[in-house]
């Protein structure tokens, strides 16, 4: 029995189109989506504000919030709770050149509109969590933005969130690049720089992706712990990523078992259970057929249960002594058997 909680978003199960290719796979509606994840074992589902309530843009607000508790009813239906949502500030016309950081300002009131409504969704989903993955708040053009003044926009877009809802956390999931070239925010110290600076620090938070890590050079068990230490990491996106190229999340723990076996080391030693969920960010293969469109799912959960049973025999005493005595050649290789399962 995990002693954790999953959740997965219903873009991790998708028809396999990507930049160069069309799709591959049949789309799934929601509610089926749905049904499948509580099969599987999640305990709650995340949402873009466009999975819960699709083309808001043309709704009124009070029919974006009718439309999300038909959402919620459905969730209930499956026993299933909503983690968060999140604006998808990347996809839309007026989203071209960012959001928040956008050089237009017609475009910045339009994303705050849609994190306004974001909230809206969250507060009737029953969640009180807002994650921005930041797409497109950065550069393609380097010396098309000021990096001062857009940093300056970033928290006072998240200043003006924590004041239309005084419940409300919001939560950045930082990557270094893509779809832009240069992200303005780009890793978990740049979240907790900008954490500080808002007016209610204790509120704004990071959600790690292992692969973002990967792309930013950085050891995604480094970033959990760095945000831990400041109370900080009010979600995970688990995956995993073959080195600095395209954005690939992958299965978790399939390119790098020791790199996974240290993010469920440090959320176990540091009973991340009590805190927050464990959301999975994967994506099935372009090639995986219609039958197994949920298989990378269940691929990720047998691989953080069978890594986090490793976790928990993990042995203390037996460790510290190691680094007490500066053993380190033998406790990786303790690490390392207890990972090939030969201890
Ligand atoms: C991109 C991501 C995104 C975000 C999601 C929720 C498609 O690299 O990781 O997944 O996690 O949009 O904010
Ligand atoms: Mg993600």
């Amino acid at each position: 029995m995990s002693k954790f909680k999953f959740t997965v978003g219903p873009w991790n199960v998708h028809t396999g189109a990507d930049s160069y290719g069309p799709e591959t796979r049949k789309a799934i509606d929601l509610e089926t989506k749905f049904a499948r994840f509580a099969e599987l074992g999640f305990s709650a589902v995340q949402f873009h504000d466009d999975d819960a309530v699709p083309n808001m843009n043309n709704l009124t607000e009070e029919e974006i919030k009718a439309e999300a508790r038909k959402v919620k009813a459905m969730l209930d239906k499956y026993g299933l709770a909503a983690e968060f949502v999140a604006p998808r500030l990347w996809m839309d016309p007026h989203t071209t050149d960012g959001g928040f950081t956008s050089t237009s300002e017609k475009d910045r009131e339009f994303a705050m509109w849609r994190a306004y409504r974001s909230i809206d969704i969250a507060r009737e989903l029953g969640c009180d969590l807002i994650v921005l993955w930041l797409a497109r708040e950065g550069t393609l053009c380097a010396e098309s933005k000021s990096p001062v003044t857009a940093t300056r926009q970033l928290v006072e877009a998240i200043n003006n969130m924590l004041r239309y809802d005084d419940r409300i956390r919001v939560c950045i999931e930082p990557k270094p690049n893509e779809p832009i070239d240069r992200s303005f925010c780009g890793t978990v110290g740049h979240v907790m720089g900008v954490s500080a600076a808002t007016i209610d620090p204790k509120r704004v938070g990071a959600n790690l992706e292992s692969a973002h890590a990967v792309l930013a050079g950085l050891d995604p068990a480094n970033e959990i712990g760095f945000a831990l230490a400041f109370d900080k990491l009010f979600t995970v996106h688990l995956n995993d990523q073959n080195g600095i190229r395209y954005d690939q999340d992958k299965s978790f723990g399939v390119e790098n078992l020791r790199q996974a076996f240290n993010q469920i080391k440090v959320l176990w030693e540091n009973r991340y259970w009590e805190k927050g969920y464990v959301g999975l960010d994967v994506k099935a293969m372009r090639t995986t057929s219609d039958e197994d469109s949920y298989e990378h799912l269940k691929n990720s959960l047998e691989i953080f249960k069978a890594l986090e049973e490793k976790v928990a025999r993990y042995d203390y005493d037996y460790a510290n002594k190691l680094i007490a005595e500066r053993k380190f050649e033998q406790l990786e290789m303790y690490t390392l058997n207890l990972i090939m399962g030969l201890k």
